[in-house]
């Protein structure tokens, strides 16, 4: 019994390095605040399309990239089984206004052409109050006009 403060020492150290491991290891495994960037392609009608899964709380993919001047179609499907979402794009300055409804289990069509570029907030502006809304739960991402 001489050693048990000794031993007790190695196991706070153990535990303490085992903590520290896997606060780094959940680091460096967490996703960024943006998913991979997705360059949505011109197809040959001159439509930009592409499909958007929305679920509670992301959208995926989240960063879409699209060159201005061309119609952007998007096909944006929910597959939660409740929770109703939108899909928000607003430019601040006025260039870009899109809102649409997706209920949950929906697929809808969404329509828009860019015509500035820059980098545009996407957001679901949902909330069941006085919860946070669905964009402080993380269900943002961001259109990148180029
Ligand atoms: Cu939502």
């Amino acid at each position: 019994m001489q050693k048990a403060p000794g031993q007790l020492l190695n196991m706070m150290a153990m535990v303490w390095w085992l903590t520290s491991v896997g606060v780094a290891i959940a680091h460096g495994a967490e996703p960024s605040q943006s998913g991979p960037p997705m360059m949505i392609s011109v197809a040959a009608d001159g439509v930009q399309r592409a499909m958007v899964t929305l679920d509670s709380y992301t959208y995926s993919p989240n960063h879409l990239i699209v060159e201005a001047g061309k119609p952007v179609e998007l096909t944006l499907t929910s597959v939660t089984t409740i929770i109703p979402h939108n899909f928000i794009i607003k430019d601040p300055a006025g260039s870009l206004s899109v809102e649409q409804d997706v209920s949950a289990g929906k697929t809808v069509i969404v329509r828009f052409t860019p015509t500035q570029t820059g980098t545009f907030p996407i957001y679901c502006d949902k909330r069941l109050w006085p919860l946070p809304s669905h964009r402080d739960k993380g269900m943002e991402g961001k259109l990148e006009v180029r």
